[in-house]
């Protein structure tokens, strides 16, 4: 069996993976990503225990129990690139044996759940309320570097593409589904059923207009009017695609769960994004602790 170079798979001196900084027994099987490294501890603080602490870079993670559950509780910083470190560390930390730098026979498969903010870009769908995303594009390239055709939606792919007339020096945007038991457990008549957008920026990806002219002024209103099989594009954030396709490439469970802090059709912003982001965690707690 292949034996991973200590160039391929980089580990720190003290045993852990390179960036998470983490050892396999710190890690436990369901696993929450925040973007934001503060907001590990507003979850924590929910915590009956906490048994581990670790920050290096925007990688902060603390491990414990929620109603007896065990839980780590990770910040990815922003975007779908930060995912494919998070995401292939974690699998590496279940899933390879760090003394013989071997694969494992037996896999072991991660409940991965994104806690996150997000902009809705449907009218109806209000600041302040939950959307939980049964189905995630990808504007972003990091899929297009994994041999992850499979796992797509190409009939979705095929229709957001004809609709979208992207500028064809720009990536494919690609649909993933999320893991199907975690999303009909998440969802409920409190949250909005979602498909969510991951752009590879906040501004012009998102088209947001500052003081930069964007190279297509029609792509927000082309994104919002995306209607197939009755599926529309609900909301906008930076990490949900990528988590959705490595994910399912590496065999684990991914939903991602974000708190809407603006609506873009309406203009609005939340006026107390924290209050957003706590409502979201405590139903997100509730329903991992019931899984
Ligand atoms: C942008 O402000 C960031 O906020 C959203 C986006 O996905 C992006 O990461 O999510 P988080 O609040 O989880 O970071």
């Amino acid at each position: 069996m292949n034996h991973l170079a200590a160039s391929e798979l980089i580990l720190n001196e003290d045993g852990s993976i390179y960036h998470l900084n983490l050892r396999p027994e710190q890690i436990a099987e369901t696993v929450i990503l925040v973007g934001d490294q503060n907001r590990v501890d507003k979850i924590t603080q929910y915590f009956d225990t906490i048994e581990h602490k670790v920050q290096k870079r925007e990688f902060h993670t603390q491990t414990g129990t929620y109603k007896g559950k065990r839980i780590s509780v990770l910040s990815t910083g922003i975007g779908t690139d930060n995912i494919d470190i998070v995401l292939n560390e974690l699998d590496a930390l279940v899933n390879i044996d760090f003394e013989t730098r071997q694969i494992k026979e037996e896999k072991t498969s991660l409940n991965i759940i994104r806690v996150g903010t997000s902009g809705s870009i449907q009218e109806d769908i209000p600041v302040d309320s939950i959307v939980i995303s049964n189905l995630g594009v990808g504007f972003d390239t990091v899929m297009h570097f994994y041999q992850s055709e499979e796992i797509q939606l190409q009939d979705f792919n095929k229709a957001l593409e004809e609709h979208l007339q992207i500028n064809p020096r720009n990536s494919k945007p690609y649909v993933i589904e999320s893991d199907a038991s975690l999303a009909s457990h998440f969802n409920s008549s409190e949250v909005y059923e979602g498909f969510t957008g991951s752009n590879v920026g906040f501004y012009a990806p998102q088209g947001r207009v500052l003081r930069l002219p964007l190279y297509d002024n029609s792509m927000k209103d082309k994104i919002n009017s995306f209607s197939f099989k009755g599926k529309r594009i609900t909301n906008l954030e930076m990490e949900t695609s990528a988590i959705y396709g490595l994910s399912k490439l590496l065999g684990h469970k991914a939903l991602s769960v974000n708190a809407i802090i603006a609506n873009r059709a309406t203009g609005n912003f939340t006026k107390d994004g924290a209050k957003a982001v706590d409502n979201t965690i405590k139903y997100t707690l509730e329903k991992i602790a019931t899984f």
